[in-house]
């Protein structure tokens, strides 16, 4: 078995999240290193792509949360082997990455009406259609799962980013859009919260 080295920052939540689930639901060892968020600035720079998660793999170095994300999928059993249901899992994820990176580009705003002014947008504009469109593709297989008709790391993906929505986390973005715009992924995030192997990790971090 190879040496597996996740690292993120400290919170549960973002990009990093979804491959920690995966490694522990498919009881898959790896080393969980958090980076306190102040001590970013010295990490940053020696990071490929001055970002993170990074996945070390007997000490090389894999960049990008979805190729993360798949290849921890591999491991833990939480990845389609057929190709149509592969492409189902990475649509799902690639989908929610599009939208994430477009909030993430809302983070640096410092002018807080302008941030606000971009936030609404965001909410009236991708995240109502992304939430509408993953939902109409949840119901469309089944209304269960992403793809393979059984937990995915899809599923994770969705998962992490809208318990994060409905945390209210984000300023001028309700907590309630995605109850609002698209409760079959909120039916779908209270399912997974109360999975066991969810459950269990949260009881430890
Ligand atoms: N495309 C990359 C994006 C990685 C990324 O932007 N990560 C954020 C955290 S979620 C980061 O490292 N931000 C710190 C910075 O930009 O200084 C991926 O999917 O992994």
């Amino acid at each position: 078995m190879s040496r597996l080295k996740l690292s993120y920052f400290d919170f549960n939540g973002g990009r990093g999240e979804v491959a920690r689930l995966a490694m522990s639901l498919g009881g898959v060892p790896f080393e969980d290193h958090r980076i306190p968020v102040a001590d970013w600035p010295s990490v940053r720079n020696r990071t490929p792509f001055h970002a993170v998660p990074l996945l070390e793999v007997d000490g090389e170095v894999i960049t990008q949360s979805n190729a993360i994300n798949r290849f921890v999928g591999k491991l833990a059993n939480l990845y389609p082997d057929d190709p149509l249901q592969a492409a189902r899992c990475d649509e799902v994820m690639d989908a929610v990455e599009d939208v994430v990176t477009r909030v993430v580009a809302t983070f640096g705003i410092e002018d807080e009406s302008e941030k606000r002014a971009a936030r609404e947008t965001l909410v009236e504009g991708p995240m109502r259609l992304y939430l509408e469109k993953l939902q109409e593709m949840l119901v469309a297989r089944g209304g269960s799962y992403f793809a393979d008709d059984r937990l995915t790391v899809a599923d994770l993906k969705v998962y992490v980013w809208i318990r994060s929505l409905r945390s209210g986390i984000l300023d001028h973005v309700p907590p309630d859009l995605t109850d609002r715009v698209a409760p079959r992924l909120v039916e779908h995030c209270d399912r997974l919260s109360g999975h066991p192997g969810i459950v269990a990790y949260y009881d430890t971090h």
